[in-house]
């Protein structure tokens, strides 16, 4: 008795045993076939029950039936786990090619703010920078617009703190730069400026390029011409400018610049209000009484300023009709350029 109960352990051991170290499909269905098949070790077990003395067949056949049920169980559980193991695999088929992470690119405003950069650099101009919380001083004062002066309601200005305040233009700059060097000055101001508007053209936050040169023997001509060049070789080379009487506190004259419609060329449509003429930017020759603040000489020198809207030389340029779609960092409108 002891004989058949010992081998029937022996099978069931060798049989949990495998069943622990399967490590794939076909070594399972081998190892159900050498135990669990027809012809199988359990099976000779049951068969061989019959020709046991009556008395021992109870035990051997309830030990037989016993390691079989553990055996078929430890069958399944490894069938399942080899079964998941081959699911992570294919979650994780390392022979896919990867997922690329989403790539950002420059922002249409920066890229209008570097390509005006690069035109002026061609023409022989040197970048200048300066801060965005500015003193009443250089943001007004040093420009010619005293205390109250009416010309401050032009610029409708966000005060942080005791006469000091978000800068409405990039023209302070103008002031910083003459204080710290001495003609000839041939420079591009890129920069963010703030006012409180709100509405299809204004923002409260927008961008400006000041341009500043003062030299010898500067005039309105030269001004001009600049601004020809740089207008040809942002939008296109046909384009043409004109000057319109304007005032700043700290230019005179002052002039207003236009260019013929991106849209009809100039002869008048929906765009340019059937004037055949856009506003881009103001300018004019320094103010002498600007020399006066950073000691330079008039009798010496002159020079011309402006200040381009670079939002609006971006509408502009791509024909957006709402200034707004610049800072929603919608993806949909973005990707368009
Ligand atoms: C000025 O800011 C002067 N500092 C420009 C200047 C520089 C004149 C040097 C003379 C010499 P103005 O307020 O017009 O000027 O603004 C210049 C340009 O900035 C406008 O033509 C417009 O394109 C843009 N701009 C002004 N306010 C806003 C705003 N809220 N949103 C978007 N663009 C604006």
């Amino acid at each position: 008795m002891s004989n058949v109960l010992d081998a029937i352990e022996l099978t069931r051991k060798e049989a949990l045993l495998a069943l622990e170290k399967v490590g794939d499909v076909e070594t399972l269905e081998k190892i159900r076939i050498e135990f669990l098949g027809a012809k199988g070790r359990m099976t000779e077990h049951m068969r061989s029950l019959g020709s046991l003395p009556k008395d021992e067949r109870p035990a051997a056949g309830q030990a037989a039936n016993q390691a079989r049920e553990e055996i078929s169980a430890a069958h399944r559980r490894a069938a399942e786990s080899l079964k998941q193991a081959s699911r992570r695999s294919q979650a994780l088929d390392v022979t896919l090619p990867g997922r690329k992470p989403p790539r950002g690119s420059s922002h249409i405003l920066n890229r209008t703010m570097d390509e005006i950069c690069q035109v002026f650099a061609k023409l022989g101009f040197s970048i200048v920078e300066g801060p965005e919380i500015e003193t009443d001083y250089y943001n007004f004062e040093a420009l010619n617009f005293p205390a109250d002066h009416p010309a401050r309601d032009m610029q409708d200005s966000l005060f942080v703190g005791d006469k000091l305040l978000l800068r409405t233009h990039t023209s302070p700059v103008q002031i910083r730069t003459m204080e710290k060097r001495k003609p000839p000055l041939w420079i591009v101001v890129p920069g963010r400026t703030f006012r409180r508007d709100d509405d299809i053209t204004h923002s409260p936050v927008f961008s400006q390029v000041e341009g500043l040169v003062v030299d010898k023997g500067i005039t309105m001509a030269d001004l001009k011409g600049v601004l020809s060049a740089f207008a040809s070789s942002f939008f296109s080379p046909e384009t043409t400018i004109r000057l319109r009487p304007s005032f700043f506190p700290f230019t005179e004259p002052s002039a207003e610049v236009d260019i013929a419609c991106v849209l009809c060329g100039g002869k008048g449509c929906r765009l340019c209000k059937g004037s055949g003429w856009l506003e881009l930017l103001g300018s004019g020759m320094v103010d002498p009484a600007l020399y006066d603040f950073v000691g330079y000489d008039p009798n010496e020198v002159s020079g011309f300023a402006f200040g381009i809207g670079v939002d609006r030389a971006a509408m502009l340029k791509y024909g957006l009709s709402d200034i707004r779609h610049l800072y929603q960092g919608d993806l949909r409108f973005l990707r368009q350029f």
